[in-house]
């Protein structure tokens, strides 16, 4: 079985980041053909300093091997290096619906943090409302049979669930 998963470099990776994914993913790599990633093209939903981006970038993968996740038995890299990401991504733009990614209990929020209001119908970011289809690009350009994630991500692991259906039935 595959599994993949990623961190972006948006915040500070703080003990959180480690308790909650990390270590668990340590013990993973032993069991499963693990795909790690750094998902430098999430954390640009929101404007960011391109030499602090490129910092964080490298921070989040220092902080994967220090805490053990290991390139002999995994694959590990930065999501932006591998340009597949951004056009499956497009791909699936093409057959998803604004209504299901308007419905994204992570979007509602992120919306109303970047535009200070709850009229989410002005001045929201485009990457903030497809990011749910960046990821269900991230997962299933590798047929990833599981993706260890908080559950705060279960709607957008359903999202891309949905998806993959669709386009099989599509095509
Ligand atoms: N959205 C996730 C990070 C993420 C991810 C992925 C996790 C992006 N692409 C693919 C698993 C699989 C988050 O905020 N934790």
């Amino acid at each position: 079985k595959r599994i993949f998963s990623g961190v972006a470099p948006s915040g500070t990776i703080h003990i959180g980041n480690y308790l909650g994914a990390l270590k668990n993913w340590v013990k993973l790599q032993d069991e499963f053909e693990s795909i790690f990633c750094v998902v430098d093209m999430h954390a640009i939903t929101l404007p960011r300093d391109p030499e602090e981006l490129k910092r964080k970038t490298l921070d989040v993968a220092k902080i994967y091997l220090a805490s053990g996740i290991d390139p002999a038995k995994c694959s590990l890299f930065i999501q932006s290096h591998v340009s597949e990401h951004a056009e499956l991504s497009w791909i699936l733009n093409t057959i998803a619906k604004t209504g299901e990614l308007s419905r994204m209990t992570q979007f509602k929020d992120k919306s109303e943090l970047a535009t200070g209001n709850k009229d989410l119908s002005e001045s929201v970011p485009l990457g903030i409302f497809n990011y749910p289809i960046l990821m269900a690009a991230d997962i299933l350009l590798y047929d990833t049979n599981l993706v260890p994630v908080g559950e705060d991500q279960l709607q957008h692991i359903e999202l891309t669930r949905i998806l993959a259906k669709r386009f099989n039935n599509k095509f």
